[in-house]
């Protein structure tokens, strides 16, 4: 089987939740849409658990924003990060490894910061854009009306951010793929339309993991819910 699997926002409690609902078999291909940490404490935690899964399954990690701007902050140095990271759950991230993650971050002091997530920091360089399977690209938030025919997809600081609104949820790309994303907290359940799927279950907010099955055409949420894609348009409860 083949899984895409929701932003995890070091929820680590809902990642090991969601991994015993669909129990993979070594042979399955296991997607994850990125946004690994930020917004929750446990960031050595997911990290070692996603090292594992790597090193027992086909896996394959998208590269979310939160991992854009910290590889801008901490690689490139681009200082003017520091206010994403500020207000979007950067300083949870450092909480448990620094008794002081406000001043390091507001003095940004990079080299330390570096230090502290070096297995973070280890685990980037092998993040991809997007990924085909099926039918279907999966990728971390979107992309724009003019890149539904752009072959191959050439990937800006925007399509890591882009929000549903600004998607044609109606059109796939280059007219075969639905997108599936998260990025975007839009409810408990996945909300799919004709060219998008989202499934960022809220794990960065108290809520849930979510993971689709690309064979079966179903998502389970971490709670143990399961929803069936009933037509294109809609999914229901099983
Ligand atoms: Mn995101």
């Amino acid at each position: 089987m083949k899984y895409i699997i929701g932003d995890i926002h070091a929820n680590v409690t809902q990642l090991e939740k969601l991994l015993k609902l669909i129990r993979p078999a070594p042979a399955d291909l296991l997607i994850f849409l990125g946004d690994y940490i930020d917004k929750n404490p446990h960031t050595h935690q997911t990290i070692a658990l996603l090292e594992e899964l790597d090193s027992n399954y086909d896996c394959v990690f998208i590269k979310g924003d939160h991992e854009y701007v910290w590889e801008r902050y901490l690689s490139y140095r681009e200082l003017s990060r520091q206010e994403f990271l500020l207000n979007f759950g950067g300083l949870a991230t450092l909480s448990q490894l620094c008794p002081n993650p406000a001043e390091l971050i507001k003095d940004n002091r990079v080299d330390q910061i570096k230090k502290l997530l070096k297995p973070y920091l280890d685990f980037l360089p092998r993040l991809v854009d997007y990924f085909v399977v099926d039918q279907y690209l999966a990728l971390h938030a979107g992309i724009t009306t003019h890149q539904l025919a752009e072959k191959p997809l050439k990937f800006t600081e925007l399509n890591y951010f882009l929000r549903p609104v600004k998607i044609d949820q109606t059109k796939k790309y280059l007219g075969r793929y639905r997108l599936v994303a998260g990025h975007t907290h839009l409810s408990g359940r996945p909300v799919t339309k004709p060219g998008y799927i989202n499934i960022d279950l809220g794990a960065g907010y108290q809520g849930f993991l979510g993971a689709f099955c690309v064979e079966n055409h179903q998502v389970f949420r971490s709670d143990g819910k399961v929803y069936k894609m009933a037509t294109t348009r809609s999914f229901s409860v099983v």
